[in-house]
This record gives C-alpha cells, structure tokens and sequence, in this order.
C-alpha cells in the first residue's frame, strides 16, 4: 500500500488500474481528460498493456468498452457530462445486455459550466438506465469506488456509473492504495444470445434488469460508502450526495454537526436509511451537486413534502454550482466574508492564444462575409469557438459538437445561401464526417472550413484521430475533388486564401477548405521536447 497526491480524476485511473482494469477508452472532455492521461502515463498500466488510446468520440468509445467486456475483461470508459449524450444509445442499450467483464462508466459533470454548454446532471441518465451510481466525496472515495466498482458490476451483470463533477475531479488529496489485482482472463459469456438484442431477447434482458432493482436497492441499504452519522439536534437532518458531504463537514471544523448526516454515495437511493432520518427529524436539508434529484425523489415518497428543503425550494440557489459558503447559509450559519479577488488573478474572457491558426481563419471569414452580410457562419466547439468574440465576432452558433457542418446544410435547405460552416479536425472526426455526407448526398450547397490544428487543442492537445488523412476522408465521404481546397493560415497567404473561400461560396454544392497549421501551443511543447532528447 503506498500513499499518492493524487487528483479526483487520477484517483479513479489508479483505482481502476490496482483494480484490474484492461482497458480505459474515452474521448477527451473537461473535467474528466485527466484520468486517461494519468492511464496514458501510468507504469504500470503501460507494461501491463492496459489499453489506453483516445476514441473518435464517446459512442465509439463506449461500444469498444463492450466489447472488452464481452471478452471478459475489464474496462473503463470515460467521457464529460454532455459525452454521455454522444453515447447515449450504447449506454442505455448496455443496461439491457448486460456486461461480461466488470464495465465502468465515469461521467464529469461541470455545474456552473466552467467549461461547458450545459450542467445536466448524469445521475439522471443513470437511472433512466436503471444501473447503480457511485458518487464520491473525495478523492479517497473516488479511488475506492474505481477499485471495487468492477467487482460490483460483474456481481450484478450490469455496467456501473461513477459520477463526478468539476471539484473533486480537479483537487488533489492524499490517496491511500490498495494492493493490485489481476486483469481478467479473456472469457466469452456463458449466456451466449446476452448480446443480441432481438426483440425477444432484450424483453427478457429488460425483464432481468427489472428484478435486479431490489437487489440493487438492498447493495444500497449495506454499503459502507453511504453512512448515517447521528446528531443529537433533530430539528434539522441534512441528507449530502457526493461532494456536498465534504462541503457541508467544511463547516464543522472548529465544532462537530449536531444535526444528522445522511450521506449518499451509492444509488439508487438507500430508502430505508432515507426513510430514518426523515422519521427522526423535523426538517430535512438536501444538499446535492447538481440537480435536485434527491430532493424530486423524496418529494414522490414522501407525505410531507413541505419537510424537505433544498434546490427546489429556495433554501439552496436551483442552478450552479455548491460551496461550503451556500450550505453555511441553508444551515444560517455564520460565513467568513469571502476574500477580495486581487486584479491580477480577476476574471479574464478567454482569447485564441496570439499566432493561433484559428485568428487567421476567423480574419478570413469575416473579410469573405462581408459582401453578404452577418449570420451565416455555423461553429462548432473548440479552441475556434473563441472567433464569437471580439475582436472577431466571426461566428453565429455553437450549440454542440458536430453541429456546425448539420446546421449550415439545414440553413442551405432553407435558402440561406451561401451557408458557411466552420468545424476543427478534431471535432470533425468525432461527429462532423455523417452530417457531411447528407451535404454530399443532396449536394447542399455549402462551404465547410476544416480548422486543422492536428489536434485536439481545447482540452489540451490530445491526438485527433484524423490527423494527416482528413483530404482522403473528404474524398472518400464523396465530395469533389476539385471542390477539397488545402491552405495554410498565415498572414502571407492572406489574399489567396480569401480568394480561394470567395470562389468556393459561389460554388452551389458541398465545399471543404481545410485550412492547415499546426496548434503553437502542441508545436512548442514538441520543440522542448525535442531539444530534451
Ligand atoms: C460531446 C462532447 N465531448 C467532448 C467535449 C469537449 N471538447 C470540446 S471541443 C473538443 C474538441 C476540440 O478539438 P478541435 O475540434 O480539433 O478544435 P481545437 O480545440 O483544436 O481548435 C472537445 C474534446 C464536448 N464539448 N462535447
Ligand atoms: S491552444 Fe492551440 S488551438 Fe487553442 S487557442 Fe492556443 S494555439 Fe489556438
């Protein structure tokens, strides 16, 4: 056993690495690229061969985690809250076929979006799937939970979610390890039609996942991960899930709670431990990250609705993210006067990094719309996305990723001619290629610019899965040769380059500039490195 600093992501990669994980796929998302970084980098898990490439996206991702389960090993996808969304239909269809191999999902929610276009809560999916969640504390927890979790999901036949938000997957604590167990065999499943879901079969598997809700409700009810700490003060009971355990006990430092904790880090929901602290308190405080899931869930058992405070009531703010300060003021504790932020750590809008290719893409299109006038330039989500702001104010939307080359081609079909759409490589490969093939199959008359920087620069440069063959995937998704136009973004080449756009706006049918320059913050980092060996 040795004792690690260890982030909440890592914390997880570590424990499933000691837990005898074969395989961590993923696609890289804030707050959760961290853990298979720390995978990528891990001794261990590189002389143990532990698979540990980045995906195309999360729904390749999470179809190749089933079937390292199916062989029988055991595997870990990972993804951002909204990278459940991208894999939503092999997540819930892998409630119904079950798994083989122990199949751990980790999703990261970001409430307060620090860096995302939603704060949905994945707890939510998790019980739509009807799998058990496990929520952690703390970065201990979070280690605990990745190193038993697969056992937990081989017991029960089914994929188990870890879900964690911004906080706890960005702070560091100390980790203590436990010893290493060994990878699973390969082994095909003894039920042999498991997964194939015909009709007939997944009636049967749904039917299988139904009766295996008690079971999971009583794995609930025993697990040491949640905890009922008695007070004596049962005026108030506070009910905490995940990390608002660690928030609320920030407050009780100098002197212990004397309310009754219920903490929750294993779902679904322990009713009977719900059911006493309801029983022996007056009131009851929710506090939770993220939705009020919990709170909506007492509500529907629960006579006296009235008992429960939380999000939904206006004791705890509905939307952001919590803090030991907000859970003070539900308990109308006394707070510290938060400190004065000093000018030089204030918040800044985010800007492209000076030299970014992206700076010369965004000139280009500005200086190309100019003639027809704004609204007409579709993005997508990347370092480019900076271009909606000054100075460039070069892009009209950003709903998700993918959604550029879709969008533009939707506008085309309505008549907003030229329609210009504006992607990253990265981006492209992950959802961009099929909604470019219905531009090519009706030959929609759109101008896609391919942002290539080969690689994914948001989220700190990991590999793109495209890289140096994105001419040949153009061509081979069907668009015209003459019509796939290479250029490099540098201030010189300014003009040809304008021209090169200008010309293909005025061609009625698909067009892809693929605008080429690598990312100065991956060349610089190459550079040093180079110089290192
Ligand atoms: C479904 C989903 N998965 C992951 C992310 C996180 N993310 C945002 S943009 C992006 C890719 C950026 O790479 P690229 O398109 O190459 O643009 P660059 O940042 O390099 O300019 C990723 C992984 C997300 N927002 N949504
Ligand atoms: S990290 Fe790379 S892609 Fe992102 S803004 Fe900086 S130079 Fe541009």
């Amino acid at each position: 056993m040795k004792n690690i600093l260890l982030l909440g992501d890592e914390a997880i990669a570590q424990g499933a690495i000691d837990g005898g994980l074969s395989g961590c796929y993923a696609y890289p998302g804030t707050p959760s690229t961290e853990i298979m970084e720390y995978i990528q980098h891990n001794k261990l898990a590189c002389e143990n061969n532990i698979h540990r490439v980045w995906s195309s996206n999360e729904k390749t991702a999470f179809e190749s985690a089933i079937g390292m389960s199916y062989a029988g090993k055991r595997c870990m996808v990972c993804f951002k809250h909204v990278g459940l969304n991208v894999a939503a239909d092999a997540f819930m269809n892998c409630a119904i076929t079950g798994i083989n191999g122990g199949l751990v999902i980790v999703s990261a929610d970001d409430p307060s979006m620090h860096s995302s276009q939603n704060e949905q809560d994945s707890r939510i999916y998790a019980k739509f799937a009807m799998i058990p969640i496990l929520e952690p504390s703390n970065q201990q927890e979070a280690y605990d939970m990745a190193y038993t979790a697969f056992e937990l999901s081989e017991n029960i036949g089914l994929p188990v979610m870890i879900r964690i938000t911004t906080r706890l997957a960005h702070s560091r604590s100390n980790v203590e390890t436990k010893p290493q167990k060994p990878q699973n065999d390969l082994h095909l499943p003894t039920a042999t039609k498991q997964f194939i879901l015909l009709p007939a079969i997944a009636r049967r598997n749904y039917e299988s996942l139904i009766a295996k809700q008690t079971v999971l409700r009583e794995l609930s009810e025993k697990s040491s991960f949640n905890k009922y700490i008695d007070g004596n003060d049962k005026s108030l009971g506070i009910i905490t899930t995940g990390i608002a355990c660690n928030y609320l006990m920030e407050n009780f430092i100098a002197a212990p709670c004397n309310y009754p904790v219920l903490k929750i880090t294993q779902y679904p929901l322990p009713y009977k431990l719900v059911e006493k602290i309801y029983s022996e308190c007056d009131k009851i405080l929710v506090a939770e990250e993220g939705y009020p899931v919990v709170e909506e869930l007492l509500k529907g058992f629960i006579s006296d609705n009235n008992k429960i405070l939380g999000r939904l009531s206006g004791a705890i703010p509905r939307t952001g993210e919590l803090s030991p300060a907000i859970l003070a003021k539900a308990l109308n504790m006394d707070t510290d006067k938060p400190c004065e932020i000093p000018d030089l750590v204030a918040s800044r809008p985010p800007q492209l990094c000076q030299g970014c290719s992206h700076r010369d893409v965004a000139e280009m299109i500005n200086s190309a719309v100019s003639e027809y006038g704004k609204g007409r330039v579709f993005a997508d989500i990347g370092c480019y996305t900076l271009m909606a702001l000054p100075p460039f104010d070069a892009i009209d939307t950003c709903v998700e990723m993918g959604a550029s080359i879709t969008m533009a081609k939707g506008a085309a079909d309505a008549g907003l001619v030229p329609s210009i759409a504006i992607i990253g490589d990265s981006t492209f490969t992950h959802s961009g290629m099929t909604g470019l093939l219905d531009a090519v199959n009706e030959k929609s008359a759109v101008t896609i610019i391919i942002s290539d920087n080969f690689t994914t620069g948001m989220t700190g440069g990991q590999d793109s899965s495209g890289t140096n063959r994105l001419v040949e995937i153009c061509k081979g998704i069907g668009v015209e040769h003459e019509h796939i136009r290479v250029i490099i973004p540098l201030k010189k080449n300014f003009d040809e380059n304008l021209a090169i756009l200008k010309e293909e706006m005025h061609y009625s049918g698909v067009s892809v500039i693929i605008a080429q320059r690598e990312c100065i913050q991956t060349f610089a980092r190459r550079v040093k490195s180079n110089r290192k060996s």
